[in-house]
């Protein structure tokens, strides 16, 4: 029987690469995001194992109705909560106020909505949830307060989801990567191509198929085995110090 992932966010990066992973392996893969030309072009690609729906993570009326998919898209197993976005790493009343409500309603609200959509239907098939989470949810680094913060909250939810569906076989993990070369710097610097190039260059970052093959892992271990949250860098990125104000 084949099984049904939905992915968030499946127009680029981590996203995208797991649509093609989980088609790859036999799944039926639900993308949704908001730019429906990535959405044709990735259904030009997978065929009749994808469905493409246009939606935006702050429309909760929309993900609210994702619940009512019909059969066999509704006969969701496997949720994968992926996309998110990062504001600037401008101190805080430099940053717009649009931008940081788009981060939390997206990286916070968005993934509370279709969570709770998609849970009776998780419950009824002892589904999954896997969380993209990040590094950024438990080393603090300047400038990261809004969108670690939104993190440590996707990490915080998966635990105590956890708790909440003890007894119903799901199974709820947290992913919490470090650097990973996708369109994110490029989106949370407002564009620039050049600033992202520059974070990534020299220092092997981990690439989406790197973050596609783990989820896949994940997904795939024997339904009595939860990883409850799973960290992973690229092996040149480490920890900073302490910052340390001298008079
Ligand atoms: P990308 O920018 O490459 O992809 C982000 C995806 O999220 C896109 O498909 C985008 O689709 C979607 N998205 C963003 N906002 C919305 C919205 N309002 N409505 C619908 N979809 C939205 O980034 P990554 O692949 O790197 O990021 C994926 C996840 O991984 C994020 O949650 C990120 O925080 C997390 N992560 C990334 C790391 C990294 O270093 N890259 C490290 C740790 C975690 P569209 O624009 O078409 O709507
Ligand atoms: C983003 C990870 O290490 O680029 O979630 O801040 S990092």
């Amino acid at each position: 029987m084949n099984k049904t992932i939905l992915i968030t966010g499946a127009t680029a990066g981590i996203g995208e690469a797991s649509a093609r992973r989980f088609a790859a392996g036999g799944w039926r893969v639900i993308g949704t995001g908001r730019r429906g030309d990535r959405l044709r072009a990735l259904a030009d690609d997978l065929g009749d194992a994808f469905l493409p729906l246009e939606l935006d993570m702050r429309d909760t009326g929309a993900l609210a109705d994702l619940g009512k998919l019909s059969a066999p898209w509704g006969d969701i197993d496997l949720l994968l909560n992926n996309a998110g976005l990062a504001p600037p790493t401008d101190p805080l009343p430099d940053t717009d106020w649009a931008l940081i409500e788009t981060v939390l309603d997206t990286n916070i609200g968005g993934l509370v909505a279709i969570t709770r959509a998609l849970l009776p239907t998780l419950v009824e098939r002892r589904g999954a949830i896997v969380n993209l989470a990040s590094v950024a949810a438990t080393y603090p680094y300047k400038g990261g307060a809004v969108y670690a913060g939104s993190k440590a909250f996707v990490r915080q939810f998966s635990l105590d989801l956890r708790c909440d569906l003890a007894g119903t076989g799901v199974r709820v993990t947290s992913i919490e990567p470090g650097m990973v070369e996708t369109e994110f710097t490029i989106v949370r610097t407002g564009g620039d191509k050049a600033a992202s190039d520059a974070l990534y260059s020299n220092m092997d970052p981990m690439t989406a198929g790197d973050i596609a093959e783990t989820i896949w892992w994940v997904a795939t271990l024997p339904p009595h085995v939860n990883i409850n949250t799973l960290e992973l860098m690229p092996t040149s990125q480490s920890f900073a110090g302490f910052t340390v104000s001298r008079k």
